[in-house]
C-alpha cells in the first residue's frame, strides 16, 4: 500500500524512512541539468523512480545550484504543464519544488500535496496562505542568503543552532499565517550557503534539529560537499558519499531522503533498518 501524506508527516515519531526521487525539468541543474527536460524523458524518469521505492517525488522546473539565476512563474508552469499530471497518477506523494506562489497553485491544482519551498515562505508571501488555504504540506528549507551568493564566504558561530532558530522561527510565520506546524517538515538546507564542515555538522546535528517536533528532510544528493571529501569531480559519480550521508542522518533521526539515486538508497535503507532492529 502506498504511503499517505500523514504518513510523511508523522515519520519522526514512527522512524519510518521515504526516499524522495528528485525530478529536475531544468536544462540547467547542477547534476543533471537538461537529462529531463524533455516532458517524456520525465515522465519515464518519474515512473522509473516510483518502480526503484520513491514514496514521494519532487518536481522542479528551476534551479537553484550555486550562481543560478531566477526563471519567472510563467515559464515554471510551461515546464511542468505535460509532467505534472503524469507524475500525479503514479502512486506517490507528489511534492512541487518552487519558491513562487503560482507554480505551486498549479501543481496542487494537478494532484501535488506538499510545497517543497527553498525561500521557507520568504521569497513569495503569498505562499503560506496557498498552502493554508489549500491544507497542503510544506517543507521549510534553510538556505544563508539566495542561490547567486549563498556560497559567498558564509559564515556561522554555530550553525545548528542557527539553523534550528532559524527553522523554528519559519514554522511559528506559517503557523502565523495559517500553516499548522503539523503540516511543516523542516530541512537545513545542505549545500546551500554552506561551507563543508557546516554541511558535515547539520548531517550529524539533525537530532536539535527534531527538537523542533517535525521531521527532518535531508537533500545531501551528489552535492559538492562530497565531491570536496571524495575527489570526485563529476556529481552523478557521487552515489556512494550520497549514501553515506543519508545513512548518517538516518542514525540521527533523518526520515525523509531527497535523492537522484533512489534504488540504491532505498536498498541502504532496508539494510541499515534491519540491522538496527535486529
Ligand atoms: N536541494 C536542491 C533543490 N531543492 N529542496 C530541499 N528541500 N532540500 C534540498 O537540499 C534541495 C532542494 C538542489 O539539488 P538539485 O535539485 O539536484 O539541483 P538544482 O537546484 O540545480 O536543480
Amino acid at each position: 500500500m502506498s504511503a499517505t501524506l500523514e504518513d510523511i508527516l508523522n515519520s519522526h515519531r514512527t522512524r519510518r524512512p521515504f526516499v524522495m526521487g528528485v525530478l529536475n525539468v531544468t536544462p540547467d541543474s547542477f547534476s543533471d541539468g537538461g537529462e529531463f527536460f524533455d516532458p517524456a524523458a520525465a515522465v519515464a524518469q518519474a515512473r522509473k523512480m516510483v518502480h526503484e521505492g520513491a514514496e514521494v517525488l519532487d518536481v522542479g522546473a528551476e534551479s537553484t545550484r550555486p550562481a543560478s539565476s531566477r526563471i519567472g512563474a510563467a515559464e515554471q508552469i510551461d515546464r511542468l504543464r505535460e509532467v505534472l499530471p503524469a507524475a500525479t497518477d503514479l502512486p506517490a506523494i507528489v511534492s512541487i519544488d518552487t519558491t513562487r506562489a503560482e507554480v505551486a497553485a498549479f501543481a496542487l491544482d494537478a494532484g501535488a500535496e506538499i510545497i517543497n519551498d527553498v525561500s521557507a515562505g520568504r521569497d513569495d508571501e503569498e505562499m503560506f496562505s496557498l498552502a493554508a488555504s489549500r491544507g497542503a504540506a510544506m517543507v521549510l528549507m534553510h538556505m544563508l542568503g539566495e542561490p547567486k551568493s549563498m556560497q559567498d564566504n558564509p559564515r556561522y558561530d554555530d550553525v545548528v543552532a542557527q539553523v534550528r532558530s532559524f527553522l523554528a522561527e519559519r514554522v511559528s510565520a506559517a503557523a502565523a499565517a495559517g500553516v499548522p506546524g503539523d503540516r511543516c517538515i523542516v530541512d537545513p538546507g545542505i549545500g546551500f550557503g554552506k561551507l563543508l564542515e557546516h554541511n558535515l555538522a547539520l548531517l550529524g546535528g539533525v537530532g536539535e534539529l527534531l527538537s523542533l517536533g517535525r521531521p527532518v528532510l535531508i537533500g545531501p544528493s551528489r552535492k559538492r560537499f562530497i565531491g570536496e571529501l571524495t575527489g570526485e569531480p563529476v556529481p552523478a559519480r557521487r552515489l556512494g558519499g550520497t549514501i553515506a550521508a543519508c545513512l548518517a542522518a538516518l542514525r540521527a533521526g533523518a526520515t525523509i531522503f531527497r535523492v537522484h539515486d533512489v534504488g540504491a538508497l532505498v536498498s541502504a535503507l532496508k539494510v541499515a533498518r534491519a540491522i538496527e532492529g535486529s
